[in-house]
């Protein structure tokens, strides 16, 4: 199906207006417990992940900011000031800040829900300094995943620590300047197998509203049991002026962060659709982090970085094409299959002479990947880490014991 004029315009018009952002670890070697494998031309610093966020926007155009997590990213006694400059020379800005309250061997009970108020004050204390980082680098999101949780039945009172979160949460609140959200992200299990303090979007939307005006609900579609309607979640949270932003992947099985659409496009292409109705029905789109929070284990982390952009781009576009006038006379007339068509023919549609239009009219590379490829950058980025590696004597890939 060829779109028409004016669902041409209406995509042009949603790309303008799509930014996603891309996470600093999706440049660094990660790895699963069985084992870490290196590349050459993966990023050893934040200055190389900063460098590789720039190539992915300056190729693709819509990815203005870094994600960045705190332990990972800021050496202790780093300026925000110095980090600011250093992302301004790549052509980014940083993006989301995500504290780290998982690796510290006090949080092995927990951080806001640690039995031990000296670890949950802490912790309190390191989402504060975050939420300084965030204003002292002028970024308005502070990202909270919290690995909290249970191995055993009987091993943690779940009341308690449910309070615990909601004291820690509400102090980090008031901590927050004008204008910064603090992002509650869910997720049903792993590394706790027994019960996850957050695991679902109704225990992150009720610890999001105990927190404050400022806190929202994020949602990470690989933080989903395999059944669950990702888009209808997306809906309800809209409804409630709750969704603050997504991290984008995809899986097979469970939380398994591989490169987005590469398993199930058709799932992201239905949460784009809720976030496209959404704002015909609002007459404005709304105020959505997107973000990608993937760990590209075995691929090439740039080449992963811009397939997802692209990947991104082009269901965005795809669900930008639907008459939502339209569809809401077909569902109100029940015309069920008319309106299920309606979103096959969007998601079936070829939009890459659209996406090509909108590189041209941005003076972007029509094909952002081949681009890349063609700029020979992750080769000599590779060879100049390699020798930098050995220069620092940065060793083999880590395994799980
Ligand atoms: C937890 C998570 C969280 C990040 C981490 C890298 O699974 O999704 O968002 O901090 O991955
Ligand atoms: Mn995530």
């Amino acid at each position: 199906m060829k779109p028409t004029p004016s669902q041409t315009r209406a995509a042009l018009e949603a790309l303008d207006a799509f930014q996603i952002e891309v996470p600093s670890w999706g440049f660094a070697d990660t790895g699963t417990r069985f084992g870490k494998y290196l590349q050459d031309a993966a990023a050893i610093d934040l200055n190389d992940k900063l460098a590789d966020a720039g190539q992915v926007h300056r190729l693709t155009g819509c990815c203005p900011t870094v994600a960045v997590h705190v332990l990972w990213d800021f050496q202790p006694g780093q300026k925000p000031a110095d980090v600011v400059k250093l992302a301004k020379k790549h052509g980014v800005r940083i993006g989301s800040i995500n504290p780290n309250l998982f690796q510290d061997q006090h949080y092995k009970y927990g951080s806001f829900g640690n039995p031990r108020a000296e670890v949950r004050e802490a912790a309190l204390q390191h989402v504060v300094e975050s939420i300084e980082l965030g204003q002292q680098v002028r970024s308005d999101l502070v990202s909270l995943w919290f690995a909290d949780g249970t191995n055993y039945p009987g091993q943690g009172n779940l009341r308690d620590r449910k309070r615990w979160f909601e004291q820690c949460l509400k102090a980090a609140h008031r901590k927050l300047a004008r204008g910064q959200t603090l992002l509650v992200e869910y997720k049903p299990f792993e590394p706790a197998f027994y019960a996850t303090d957050i695991a679902d979007w109704g225990m992150a939307f009720l610890m999001a509203k105990a927190a404050g005006p400022q806190a929202k609900v994020l949602v990470d579609t690989g933080h989903h049991y395999v059944a669950q309607n990702i888009e209808q979640i997306v809906a309800w949270l809209l409804d409630e002026d709750m969704l603050g932003g997504f991290h984008f992947n995809d899986r097979r099985y469970a939380d398994d962060d591989l490169t987005l659409g590469s398993i199930d496009p058709y799932q992201i292409f239905r949460i784009f659709h809720e976030i496209h109705a959404y704002a015909a029905e609002r007459g404005k789109a709304p105020k959505i982090a997107y973000m990608i929070d993937q760990s590209h284990n075995d691929k090439p982390k740039i080449e992963a970085t811009i397939q997802t952009v692209m990947m991104a781009q082009e269901l965005y576009t795809k669900a930008a094409l639907v008459d939502h006038a339209k569809l809401a006379v077909l569902q109100s007339r029940e015309r069920q299959v008319d309106a299920e068509e309606m979103l096959r023919r969007a998601f079936f549609t070829d939009v890459t002479p659209i996406l090509q239009r909108w590189r041209k009219a941005n003076g972007l590379p029509a094909d952002p990947l081949a681009a890349h490829r063609k700029s020979g950058y992750e080769k000599a980025a590779g060879a100049e880490r390699k020798a930098r590696r050995k220069a620092l004597g940065l060793g083999a890939g880590g395994s799980y014991a």
